[in-house]
C-alpha cells in the first residue's frame, strides 16, 4: 500500500502544503494562459511636457520600468507584474471620489483621462528597498478631482484604494497566502489632505508616452515622488476623504517598517538596511539618496515643525 502525504506529515505542516500546492497549481493555470496570450503593448497617449517637472538624468529604459516593477496583487517577485499582468482588465473601470465631500463623485475613467490636460513629467521614483528610476509619467495634479469633489472642512486626509478583484489579481485569491507578500487586500494607501493637494501629487494615467501597461498600474494610479515608492497605489477605484489618519497596507504589515508619511529620508534608516544610497536602475555605481528624492525645495514646508527625523 502506499503512503498518502497526509499519513507520514503532521496536520498542520500537510494543511500548509495542500494550501501551497493548491497555489502552485493555479499558477501553473495562470502561467498557461500568460504563454497563450502575451499582455497587448499599450497605446499611445498624447500629453503635453511639462519642463516645470522635469529631472535632469536620462529617463530608465522602458524594457525596465515594466519588467522590475513591485506589485504585490500579482506576486512578490519583480517579474510577476509583468509576466502576469493580461488578467487586469483596466477597462471598463471607474474611479469613486467620496468621503467628507460635498459632492461625491464616479469618474468613468474616460471621464478620468479628460478632466484635465495630459502632462508629461520626468520624476524620480525611490524604492523604500533601495533603488529608483528616472520615469516619465502621464497625468495631471490629483487636487483637479480633489477639488471637483469639494472636500468639506473636516477632511484631513485622502485615503486610496486599489481594485480588490482575485479574478484579475491571482494573488488575491484565498489559499494563495504568502504568494502576496502577507499583504491585505484591498491595499491601501495614504496622505495628508495638503500632500494630497501639492502640485507634485499626480493623477497618473500614463507613461513614456503611451497609456499605463498593467504592470505599473493601469489604468489610474497616483505618483508622490518626494515618498517611497509604495504610497504611490496603483490601479486605484476610490479616493476618500477622512478625518482620521487612514490605515495603511504596509503600515498594517509592518509598522515599525513602514509609517504613514515613509517620506525619503537617507538620515533615517529602514530597520533592516541604510537608505543613505540607492541603487538606480541601469547603473553600475550607488548614488546618494537625496532629501525627499530630491524635491526638498518644493516639499519641505509642508513639514515644518515636525521632527523629519521620527517621522517616518
Ligand atoms: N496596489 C499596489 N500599489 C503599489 C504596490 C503594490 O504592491 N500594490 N507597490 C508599490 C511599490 S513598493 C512601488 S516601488 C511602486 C512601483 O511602481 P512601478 O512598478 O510603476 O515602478 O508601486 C507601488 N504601488
Ligand atoms: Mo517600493
Amino acid at each position: 500500500m502506499r503512503l498518502k502525504h497526509s499519513d507520514v506529515t503532521p496536520e498542520p505542516v500537510y494543511l500548509n502544503r495542500r494550501a501551497f500546492m493548491v497555489g502552485a497549481a493555479a499558477l501553473v493555470v495562470a502561467g498557461g494562459a500568460s504563454a497563450a496570450a502575451a499582455p497587448p503593448e499599450p497605446g499611445p497617449l498624447k500629453a503635453t511636457p511639462n519642463p516645470t517637472f522635469r529631472v535632469e538624468d536620462p529617463p530608465t529604459k522602458y524594457e525596465s520600468a515594466t519588467t522590475y516593477n513591485n506589485f504585490y496583487e500579482f506576486g512578490t517577485d519583480k517579474g510577476d507584474p509583468s509576466r502576469r499582468g493580461h488578467t487586469l482588465r483596466p477597462r471598463p473601470w471607474s474611479v469613486v471620489v467620496d468621503g467628507l465631500v460635498a459632492k461625491p463623485q464616479r469618474l468613468d475613467i474616460d471621464e478620468v483621462l479628460k478632466a484635465a490636460p495630459l502632462e508629461e513629467r520626468i520624476y524620480a521614483l525611490r524604492c523604500v528597498e533601495a533603488w529608483s528610476m528616472i520615469i516619465p509619467w502621464i497625468g495631471y495634479p490629483l487636487s483637479v478631482v480633489l477639488k471637483r469633489a469639494e472636500p468639506t472642512r473636516k477632511a484631513k486626509y485622502v485615503e486610496f484604494t486599489t481594485l480588490k478583484d482575485p479574478e484579475q489579481f491571482p494573488a488575491q485569491k484565498p489559499g494563495l497566502f504568502g504568494l502576496g507578500g502577507g499583504l491585505d487586500w484591498p491595499y491601501t494607501e495614504g496622505l495628508r489632505l495638503d500632500e494630497a493637494m501639492h502640485p507634485l501629487t499626480l493623477l497618473t494615467l500614463g507613461m513614456y508616452g503611451k497609456v499605463l501597461p498593467n504592470q505599473n498600474g493601469a489604468p489610474v494610479r497616483v505618483v508622490i515622488p518626494w515618498k517611497y515608492g509604495f504610497k504611490s497605489a496603483k490601479s486605484i477605484v476610490r479616493i476618500r476623504l477622512t478625518e482620521e489618519e487612514p490605515k495603511t497596507a504596509w503600515n498594517k504589515a509592518a509598522p515599525q517598517e513602514y509609517g504613514f508619511y515613509s517620506n525619503v529620508n537617507p538620515t533615517v534608516d529602514h530597520p533592516r538596511w541604510s537608505q543613505a544610497t540607492e541603487r538606480r536602475i541601469g547603473e553600475f555605481r550607488r548614488r546618494k539618496t537625496l532629501m525627499f528624492n530630491g524635491y526638498a525645495d518644493q516639499v519641505a514646508s509642508l513639514y515644518t515643525g515636525m521632527d523629519l527625523k521620527t517621522l517616518y
